[in-house]
Order: structure tokens, then C-alpha cells, then sequence
């Protein structure tokens, strides 16, 4: 008692102290601001002008500001959401609580949590200071990751020109004559807008674990809303894309058995969170290979550290490197280091107009005018990267069949090799659409 009533009256002198100090800051620091509010310059006063707000899309990732309206900042990110990974024995309620938010989901095999501002207006937190929060090791805005043919004015669906077989993909890879394997045994993970498993040319090769990231559950299927969610004139731009990417898979490698994870809405857009879960989810349900035909400029380190995850399972990742005619910036995930970018080309083998290249492109497939699967039983022909990176996708069923035991490592090196030089199709890209164009029967030679 005695302590406590000592304290209350020390506690009243240490409060008039503070008071007065208090009152000294204040009125200093009210002269500072008028002294430096007034500063002179040639007799003429000078009111400091306000630092002009970054234009959204210039803010740098680590200093993004994460605001509670959820809208995309142009750049491409959720701007309520963030990822985290916290460090070993740290709880990310606790985290997320120490910050104001709540947590929306968590990945326990990589520690990442998504975080996530959620009725909370009036409420702006900078990257920054959580960043050094010591229980965080990895903080970043959820960027969006979208297919590459969701923003690029190319039509994703378009008609055959005449001259062009709807095989040459097919024909001109060595896939249609590479007859000794289909793939069988193999799994391949399609992270895409979902899959018609009802199509005649899926159905039976789907795996009982296909999963939905956005919803939870295993409907993988594709949906289309009727509206235009991401507002860009067209409606549902994207669905059938999973299917198409899908369809290319399995008519390369007609054995394998397909997992789709849908990680895409109906216009393409997800985001890095999603793809990583999906990943995530991917290696731990036995697929060796996982085509994601989506991109982002954003660097995620959440989706590396599930690609990393992934490569100690021993699978291999493929990636369309994007439709945007430009070798910068680079697109990720297919610029993360081990997993196999691909690049589009034609049936002439030269470089796709809309095709990115650059020093970080792994290999070249057809990505012109391919025909494939569509919703519904149907069939349409689609131009992209995204329509390349399958191929080498099935590719790589085909091969792992051959040869089971090759390593991740060892299986992704044959593949590379295995190419058709196309430097004198294309000298304006030297080096720069890969090792050349996918060449199956190398990998895989059936005699
Ligand atoms: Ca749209
Ligand atoms: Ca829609």
C-alpha cells in the first residue's frame, strides 16, 4: 500500500515535470516549424511545398502504402492485403494483432501468412515499419498475377489463319511423333483459371485432388460471372484459358494425369498469395510438373519461397514469360532462377510478336495460333505465351515417363537441350528466346 501511495504522489511531481517539458517542446518546436516555414530566400518568403504523393504505380514495394479500400493500385497490387512470413515459434495471429489486421490466410509449410485490413477505415500502414518487425522476416503487397493474355490487347481467342495446320504445334515440337511414352504416371498441375473436366478430351485424366485456392474447395472448374470484373471491356475475358493450357498438356503427353488448381478468376487475375498456395498445394499433391501460364513484373518472394519448396520435392515449374513484346521489366514467376521460362514462337519458328525475350528466357515453343480444348466440348485456337509454356510442360510428362528416376535438375537440363537452333529465324534476339525451340524427340528419342 505504502509503495503504491508513494508512487501516486511521486507520480503527480514526475507529471508536472512532464507538463512543463511538455510545454518547452511544444513552443520550440512551434518556432522551429514558423523559422523554417519563413525561411528566406533573397528577401522573398518560401512556404515549403508539400512532397507531391507518388503516383501508384512508382511506389516501391517495400514503402507501399497499405490502405483498407482493397482497390488494385495500378502498378498491380492488393492494396489491403499483405504477405508475411513469420520466423520460426511466432504466432501470426499474434503478428497480425501487434499490426491491427487480421489474418486471411496462412501456408504452415512456409510460414507465410496473408494479412489483411478488413472494416478497418481510416487506417493506413506503411510496409516499412512492419518489415522490421522482429517475428517478420518477408513483408510484401499481394500483387496481382494475372494470365499474360488478360493484359495484352492480343485476342486470346482468334481463327486459324489460312495456310496454318491446327497441329503444327504438335507436328513441329515432336510431339505428335514421339508415340513410345504419353505420360502416364506423371502428374502435371495446371494453376490456371480452373479446367471443364467435362470435356471429352479431359475427362479421365483429371486428378481426384483438383483444387479451388479462392474458394477452398475442390471445385476446380472453370466459371464465368457475367460480369466484367476487372473492368476492362470484356466480360469473363478469360474463361476457358485453364482449359486451353490444359488441352495443349494433354495432347502432348495424353497420359498424364492433369491437377488443376484454380488460382485465376474468370477475367485471369489472381495474386501472388494464391499462386503460392497453389504451389504449395501442387507439390504436396504428387505433381512433378506445374505449368503456370500467369505473370507478374512484381518480384514475389512468397511465391519464390514456394517455388523453392517446390524444387526440394523435386518438381519442376514452367512459365510463360509473358506477352508484352519486352525483354524489361522481367516477368515472374518465369524469371525466378530454376524455374523454366518459355518463350512463344511461331510455325516458322520465329520469335511471336507479342512474345517477351530476354537474357532470363529459358526455352521457345509454339505460342502462335494454337488449337486446343475450350469449355463446353469445344475447341478455339489462342495465341500466347501462355499457350507455350504447356508444351514444354508435357514436354516434360513425356520424359519424366522415360526416365522416372531423372532428377528435377537432370530432367529440366534435357529439356533445354533438346531445342532446334532458331538464331537464324531470329537474329534480332540472339541469346535471347532461350536454349532454342522445344524439340521433344531429343528428350525423349523412341527408337
Ligand atoms: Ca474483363
Ligand atoms: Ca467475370
Amino acid at each position: 500500500m505504502t509503495r503504491r501511495s508513494g508512487l501516486r504522489m511521486g507520480s503527480r511531481r514526475t507529471w508536472r515535470a512532464i507538463t512543463c517539458l511538455v510545454a518547452l517542446v511544444m513552443a520550440a518546436g512551434f518556432f522551429a516549424s514558423v523559422l523554417s516555414a519563413r525561411a528566406f530566400d533573397g528577401g522573398v518568403p518560401v512556404v515549403p511545398t508539400p512532397t507531391p504523393e507518388p503516383a501508384a504505380d512508382q511506389i516501391p514495394r517495400d514503402t507501399a502504402i497499405f490502405t483498407p479500400d482493397g482497390k488494385i493500385i495500378p502498378d498491380g497490387f492488393r492494396s489491403n492485403q499483405m504477405i508475411i512470413r513469420v520466423k520460426k515459434d511466432a504466432d501470426p495471429a499474434v503478428v497480425a494483432a501487434r499490426w491491427g489486421v487480421q489474418v486471411l490466410g496462412w501456408i504452415p509449410e512456409l510460414r507465410l501468412a496473408l494479412l489483411g485490413l478488413v472494416d478497418v477505415p481510416d487506417t493506413t500502414i506503411m510496409l516499412d515499419p512492419v518489415s522490421k518487425d522482429p517475428d517478420i522476416d518477408i513483408v510484401e503487397v499481394n500483387a496481382i498475377t494475372k494470365a499474360p493474355e488478360a493484359r495484352s490487347a492480343i485476342n486470346f481467342s482468334t481463327q486459324l489463319p489460312s495456310g496454318i495446320s491446327p497441329d503444327y504445334g504438335y507436328s513441329l515440337t515432336g510431339a505428335a511423333q514421339t508415340t513410345c511414352v504419353d505420360g502416364t504416371g506423371v502428374t502435371v498441375a495446371i494453376v490456371d483459371t480452373g479446367i471443364d473436366t467435362t470435356h471429352p478430351d479431359l475427362a479421365g485424366r483429371i486428378s481426384p485432388d483438383a483444387y479451388n485456392v479462392l474458394t477452398h474447395t475442390n471445385d476446380a472448374s472453370e466459371t464465368a460471372n457475367g460480369v466484367d470484373d476487372n473492368g476492362d471491356g470484356i466480360v469473363d475475358g478469360m474463361y476457358g484459358h485453364g482449359t486451353h493450357v490444359a488441352g495443349i498438356v494433354a495432347r502432348v503427353a495424353p497420359g498424364a494425369t492433369l491437377l488443376p488448381i484454380k488460382a485465376l478468376d474468370d477475367e485471369g487475375v489472381g495474386d501472388a498469395y494464391a499462386v503460392t498456395e497453389a504451389i504449395v498445394y501442387a507439390a504436396d499433391h504428387g505433381a512433378k510438373v506445374i505449368n503456370l501460364s500467369l505473370s507478374s513484373s512484381s518480384d514475389s518472394k512468397a511465391i519464390e519461397t514456394a517455388v523453392n519448396y517446390a524444387a526440394e520435392k523435386g518438381v519442376i515449374i514452367v512459365a510463360a514469360t509473358g506477352n508484352d513484346d519486352t525483354s524489361n521489366p522481367k516477368q515472374y514467376p518465369a524469371a525466378i532462377p530454376g524455374v523454366i521460362g518459355v518463350a512463344a514462337t511461331g510455325p516458322d519458328d520465329v520469335k511471336s510478336p507479342f512474345s517477351n525475350y530476354g537474357s532470363d528466357i529459358s526455352i521457345s515453343a509454339p505460342g502462335t495460333d494454337i488449337e486446343s480444348t475450350m469449355p463446353g466440348g469445344a475447341y478455339g485456337v489462342s495465341s500466347g505465351t501462355s499457350m507455350a509454356a504447356p508444351f514444354v510442360a508435357g514436354g516434360l510428362a513425356l520424359l519424366l515417363q522415360a526416365q522416372p528416376s531423372l532428377s528435377a535438375e537432370a530432367a529440366r537440363a534435357t529439356i533445354l537441350q533438346a531445342v532446334v537452333s532458331i538464331d537464324s529465324e531470329n537474329p534480332d534476339y540472339s541469346g535471347e528466346l532461350g536454349s532454342g525451340r522445344l524439340e521433344i524427340p531429343g528428350a525423349v528419342p523412341c527408337q
